[in-house]
């Protein structure tokens, strides 16, 4: 008898439990179709995330509930980051593709579209940098990264743009610099190109603005990713790089910034949250562009 009573008892809290359980998951699926922040439902491509800023950026945005899908131009690069998308728990899209192809690119995106479904949300994040002086630089060098770090924003926004037209709204970030404010010495290729990244932005925010499509920028400081590892790289001697100490000094944290600081900034201009912010340019610096640099004891 005793152990009856006891299968009721725990049957009844068990549905007891179950009813609270349902009431809180209408409550949260209510809260995150009216959390602007939330990209449910939104199908975010995010170039070159097998890794680095774009890697960051793309699993910020599927905690959001973003679906990913990501490209790069080699299959082993590919099929490394979808393993590493699945260690974070995210079923991760990935196709080979260079963005400098403009075909490849429109086959691409009418891939996606049919494997997956429009997408919502474009990150043009894949990027190079060549360090030289500019004398010693030749024009083919400039041209590829100007081809990588500006015609393919282009090439890519492009190929997104009209469904976006058609599906009435959609968001563009395009990964922009410091560079596209400031120069210095042996990057005059990335800093042309990312600044006509920054006015590229602009453009698509004044040309498609009226289809409720807000393009913005998001220009990191420097990140520790591969892309900057030589300028952090031990001396000889074992002591730091001159540019880290550098960077250090002009950067009010006295740090290089992470990749995954860039997410939620990221989340915000997908998000419905930013609807009214268009061709705005976010700076995720640590407050460099703000700072004259560390006085030299
Ligand atoms: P990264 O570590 O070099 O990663 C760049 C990614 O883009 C790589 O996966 C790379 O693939 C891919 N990629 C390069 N060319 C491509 C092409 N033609 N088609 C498709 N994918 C291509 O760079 P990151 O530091 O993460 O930087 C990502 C973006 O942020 C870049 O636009 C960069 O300019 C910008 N950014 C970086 C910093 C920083 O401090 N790290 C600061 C400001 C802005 P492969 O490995 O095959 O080349
Ligand atoms: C460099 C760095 C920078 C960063 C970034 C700064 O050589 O100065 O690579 O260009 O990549 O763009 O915002």
């Amino acid at each position: 008898r005793r152990s009856q009573a006891a299968t009721r008892q725990a049957g009844y809290s068990d549905k007891k439990t179950n009813l609270k359980i349902l009431r809180i998951f209408r409550r949260n699926k209510k809260m995150a179709n009216t959390n602007p922040f939330s990209l449910e439902g939104k199908i975010a491509l995010v170039t070159g995330a097998s890794y680095g800023i774009g890697f960051a950026i793309a699993k910020a945005m599927a905690n959001a509930g973003a679906t990913i899908v990501f490209n790069d131009i080699k299959q082993e690069l590919v099929d490394k980051g979808l393993a590493a998308y699945k260690e974070e728990g995210i079923e991760a899209h990935g196709y080979v593709c260079d963005v400098t192809n403009e075909d490849a690119v429109n086959e691409l995106v009418a891939k996606i579209e049919k494997e997956v479904g429009v997408i919502d949300i474009l990150v043009n994040n894949a990027g190079i940098i060549k360090r030289i002086p500019m004398c010693e630089m030749t024009a083919a060098e400039f041209r590829q990264v100007i081809d990588v770090d500006l015609n393919a924003p282009f090439i890519v926004s492009k190929a997104v743009i009209p469904s976006m037209i058609k599906k009435g709204h959609g968001k563009i970030i395009n990964i922009c610099s410091m560079m596209s404010e400031l120069g210095r010495e042996t990057v005059s290729a990335y800093a042309a190109a990312k600044g006509g990244l920054k006015m590229l932005t602009k453009n698509i925010c004044s040309e498609y603005g009226e289809f409720n499509i807000q393009c913005n920028g998001i220009g990191p400081g420097y990140i520790e990713t591969p892309q900057t590892a030589p300028l952090r790289e031990r001396q000889p001697d074992g002591s730091r790089h001159p540019f880290d100490t550098f960077i250090c000094a002009k950067t009010p944290a006295n740090r290089w910034l992470q990749p995954d600081e860039l997410g939620g900034p990221a989340v915000f201009l997908a998000s419905d949250a930013s609807n009214g912010v268009n061709g705005h340019i976010l700076y995720v610096d640590g407050g460099i562009l703000a700072y004259i640099g560390k006085q030299p004891k």
